[in-house]
């Protein structure tokens, strides 16, 4: 069997790209940030952007991965200069090392999903035990849907005796007792999945075993292997994904499965008559309560002079409030501290992951009150309020009561209200996009998406995820490889901050599909959208919720692989991650791969001081898995690649469709 190749994967690209010189910090494409950095380069107010700029030169080893401090014995920098300094002390090799940083960051990114997804599955077992009254199950059907999926019956039982079930399920997906793979993952995947995973031994147990398994594998005097490493490193990963199933499907249940709605998204969201306060984070148990809590107090806001209590979102918490509730996206990652460079920001209100500490000391120069929630996210000098389930709503309200006391306390000479902000249609879950497709086949919704990529209408499907790195300047990456696939008629989903990016843009509208779709992409959509009954335009993206809610995309994956009658490595499905910050999104690349899928990644993760860990991560998993990580910083040529791999995909289902048909028999699935 030819091995497969895309252009240029497996070949290093070279260094010049990652270590820069940055002469203007003010590196991004949404107009409305380039306003906000334009303020703080007057007034002399540092951003992550100027920090980037300072850290540059950034050094070669650390970018690489080739830098080891797992022990005290380190750093250990592994050069060619010499023979004594081409391995660490202990003797530990580029591969070892590089490896072994990876693994780590892949635990790092597992471990945050999953804490999520603990939380979420808590607040659902005291839901079903009566413990918590400010929630509810709000979605009974997502309930007894997600109960059947991982073998839970539902016959003559409550919806709480039911809650109670599924709850202690996925909390058994973090501990138990005994081997078998984690129910989340093994109840969600294809047959063919199942059966590799089994084979190449790295199905997780627990998500708390896999991340302990990989830390120990990974300490100082464990494994050298590369191999074993990165295999061990799947293994989290595909921890990493049951955590997000599990934080998705319990968060449909108590705060509903999200269904199309239209909004706004850029910093124009932000209202100088209303008192603005930003969720900032990704629970939405936290956000959930802010939502209501400001509803409640919109007569106390109309007393202190305002229009009332706008609640707006930003990162994935934002991203979790806009698919449920409507609630419009002040911005994505590298938007958080410009927000409140605005002067109308009254309260931030955070949660866990991806909060820059920078937002304390920035809050300082304006009037915004900056409040903690979480114990494990402190941030030194701010408002902090220690959260519980069991008093939410209250101690929400106290922290909306802070932010209208922040409204009157504005100063006026700092306002700087942008007025760009674009149409959104989100709220994509799995399950609205199936109701899409049923507009056109009632019985068999996701056959319209295959059959559409059969006959060449569209060349494949492309999940756009990740965050923002400067690195890269802000939004560009997405934006270009977004327009370009678009034009070539590739169906495309979003999740996280790439989601963020695209609906700033205007892309998840229907002017985004007139002004750039291809002829295929646009007669789809419009064949959609005559059929569906929505009241609004169809996007040209479909936004799918935050980066938990890549299972949403994937779910879909598997339902194309299913109606195909092929495994996933042989759906035409794609992931990109242009601008790839987190360790969360190196985890999530790193389960796509493992789960059957080309990955493009815009940022090179620190793998490239192990030739041997870089042609393993590009070549040799594609060979095992059908997945493979494809590096590309260059959105054109990104793009390209996706093309490429989705085209290849195509061509060889139509090969054997058309053999099975005109042979009449079975399909061939060994290819
Ligand atoms: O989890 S996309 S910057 S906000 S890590 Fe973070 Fe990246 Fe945004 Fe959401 Ni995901
Ligand atoms: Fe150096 Fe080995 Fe210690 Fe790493 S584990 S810091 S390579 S001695």
């Amino acid at each position: 069997m030819p091995r497969f190749r895309g252009i240029k994967v497996g070949e290093i690209r070279d260094q010049a790209t990652q270590r820069q010189k940055i002469v203007d910090p003010k590196r991004t494409v949404d107009p409305a940030c380039m306003e906000a950095l334009c303020v703080a380069q007057e007034t002399g107010t540092l951003t992550a952007f100027d920090r980037f700029a300072a850290q540059q030169p950034q050094c070669g080893f650390g970018l690489t991965g080739i830098c080891c401090r797992i022990c005290v014995q380190g750093p250990c920098r592994i050069t060619a200069k010499s023979d004594a300094n081409k391995k660490g002390v202990c003797g530990a090799s580029d591969y070892t090392i590089v490896g072994r940083n990876v693994a780590r960051m892949i635990a790092g990114g597992a471990a945050c999903h999953s804490e999520h997804g603990h939380h979420i599955a808590k607040t659902l077992l005291h839901i079903a035990e009566g413990k918590v009254k400010d929630y509810t199950i709000t979605d009974t059907a997502k309930l007894r849907a997600v109960a059947e999926t991982v073998g839970i019956d539902t016959t003559g039982r409550s919806d709480n005796e039911i809650a109670k079930s599924v709850a202690l399920a996925a909390l058994e997906d973090y501990h138990k007792v005994g081997d078998t793979p984690c129910t989340w993952l093994m109840s969600t995947i294809t047959p063919g999945r199942r059966a590799k995973f089994t084979h190449c031994d790295i199905a997780p147990s627990t998500i708390d075993r896999a991340i302990v398994q990989i830390m120990t594998q990974t300490a100082m005097g464990m494994d050298a292997d590369p191999v074993n490493i990165i295999f061990g490193a799947l293994r989290t990963a595909l921890a990493d994904y049951t955590g997000m199933h599990i934080a998705t499907d319990l968060s449909d249940i108590v705060f509903g499965t999200p269904r199309p709605v239209v909004t706004e998204a850029n910093l124009g969201v932000l209202d100088p008559e209303y008192v603005n306060i930003a969720t900032h984070g990704h629970n939405p148990t936290l956000s959930e309560m802010v939502v209501q809590a400001a509803r409640a107090l919109e007569p106390e806001a109309k007393r202190a002079q305002a229009k009332g209590i706008k609640v707006v979102g930003i990162c994935c918490t934002g991203n979790e409030l806009l698919m449920r509730k409507g609630v419009a996206l002040a911005g994505n990652q590298a938007t958080q501290e410009l927000a409140i460079m605005t002067g109308v920001l009254d309260a931030m209100i955070v949660d866990i992951q991806c909060i820059m500490p920078g937002l304390k000391p920035l809050s300082e120069c304006f009037h915004t009150r900056f409040i903690t929630t979480s114990e494990q996210a402190k941030i030194p000098a701010s408002y902090h309020f220690d959260f519980r389930e069991e008093n939410a709503l209250e101690i929400a309200k106290d922290m909306v009561r802070l932010a209208i006391e922040g409204y009157k306390s504005r100063d006026q000479s700092k306002i700087k209200v942008s007025k760009h902000k674009s149409r959104v249609v989100a709220g994509w879950s799995f399950e609205a996009m199936k109701d899409l497709f049923a507009g056109l086949n009632p019985d068999r919704p996701v056959k319209v998406l295959t059959d559409a990529i059969v006959e060449g209408k569209i060349r494949g499907v492309c999940l756009f995820a990740g965050c923002n790195n400067l690195r890269i300047p802000q939004d560009e990456s997405h934006l270009t490889i977004a327009k370009t696939l678009a034009a070539n008629d590739v169906f495309m989903l979003a999740t996280g901050c790439a989601a963020g990016a695209f609906a700033k843009a205007g892309l998840m509208s229907s002017a985004a599909v007139d002004a750039y779709a291809g002829e295929g992409l646009k007669s789809f959509l419009k064949d959609l959208e005559a059929k569906a009954d929505l009241g609004h335009e169809l996007p040209l993206i479909f936004h799918m919720g935050s980066c938990v809610d890549n299972v949403r995309a994937f779910d879909l994956c598997v339902a194309m692989a299913l109606e195909l009658g092929v495994d996933i490595p042989k759906v035409p499905f794609a992931a990109s991650a242009p601008e790839d910050m987190h360790e969360k999104a190196v985890s999530i690349g790193s389960w796509c791969v493992a789960m059957g899928l080309p990955v493009h990644v815009g940022v090179v993760p620190p793998i490239e001081g192990s030739e041997l860990i870089y042609g393993l991560v590009t070549q040799i998993a594609h060979d095992v898995y059908g997945g493979h990580f494809m590096f590309e910083q260059d959105p054109k040529r990104a793009a390209e690649l996706i093309i490429e791999a989705l085209d290849y995909r195509t061509w060889k289902l139509g090969v054997h469709r058309y053999a099975s048909k005109k042979y009449e028999t079975t399909l061939a699935v060994n290819w």
